[in-house]
């Protein structure tokens, strides 16, 4: 058999998602690097004439869409979108999501939230049965509020770690907040555990985005699976 590779993957999966797009959309644009081929075959439809507006989440997002003349408009300046192309790190078979692996999860869930369907790309590694058993959760935090909300997720069973970069500093969000990875010996029901972080006051947002899904697209290596 031969080894999957999983760069393809990711490329069929974009180029899917990219052929749902159409002349007139306001089109999200997720982040990471599946997202990055799909910004790539985005960007050669638009100099054929495709004739869209894009609203990044991320400014990595945004400096690859412009360097390939892709037409971007500003979060505060949209309302809604038409369709938003995104990422994930885990997907189970009911199309939740566990978001927030590159640190961009409340753009991402902003965007998301206000577009009318969002397609999620992922390679073969991504589908899992269950969320929470591997991928620990981010969840965005006001820097100030990193000690009491810190306390209040241990208390609900969370290991919680501080994210970093490799020189050991803090990681900083676009928003200016800190990300805390969160890892479960005994993983709760994700419905439950999005609404009890929901009500920690100082938690910006979470990476559990469940029931948001229009479109699962798969790339494998031959071709794309598609989940509605
Ligand atoms: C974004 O990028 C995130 O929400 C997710 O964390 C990550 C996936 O990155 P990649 O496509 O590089 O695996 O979509």
């Amino acid at each position: 058999m031969t080894k999957p590779d999983f760069e393809k993957e990711k490329e069929r999966a974009a180029l899917h998602a990219v052929g749902m797009v159409s002349d007139g959309m306001w089109v999200g644009l997720g982040s990471g690097s599946t997202i990055a081929y799909a910004v790539r075959a985005l960007g050669e439809r638009v100099a054929c004439g495709l004739d869209i507006q894009a609203v990044p989440t991320s400014r990595k997002t945004r400096e690859l869409a412009a360097s390939v003349g892709i037409p971007l408009r500003d979060l505060p300046d949209a309302t809604h979108l038409d369709l938003t192309i995104d990422g994930a790190d885990e997907c189970d078979p009911r199309l939740d999501l566990i978001k927030g692996g590159g640190g961009a999860l409340l753009h991402e869930k902003i965007v998301a939230s206000a577009s009318r369907r969002l397609v999620i790309i992922v390679d073969s590694r991504k589908p899992v049965p269950r969320l929470l058993h591997a991928f620990p959760l981010p969840v965005e935090v006001i820097p100030l509020a990193i000690g009491v909300v810190s306390f209040r997720l241990r208390a609900l069973g969370a290991g919680v770690t501080l994210r970093r970069l490799p020189d050991g500093t803090p990681f900083v969000t676009d928003e200016g907040n800190r990300i805390l990875d969160l890892t479960f010996v005994e993983p709760p029901e994700p419905t439950e555990l999005a609404r009890s972080l929901e009500a920690i006051p100082g938690l910006v947002e979470h990476g559990l985005f469940l029931g948001m899904t229009s479109t699962l697209v798969i790339g494998r290596n031959s071709g794309a699976d598609v989940e509605i």
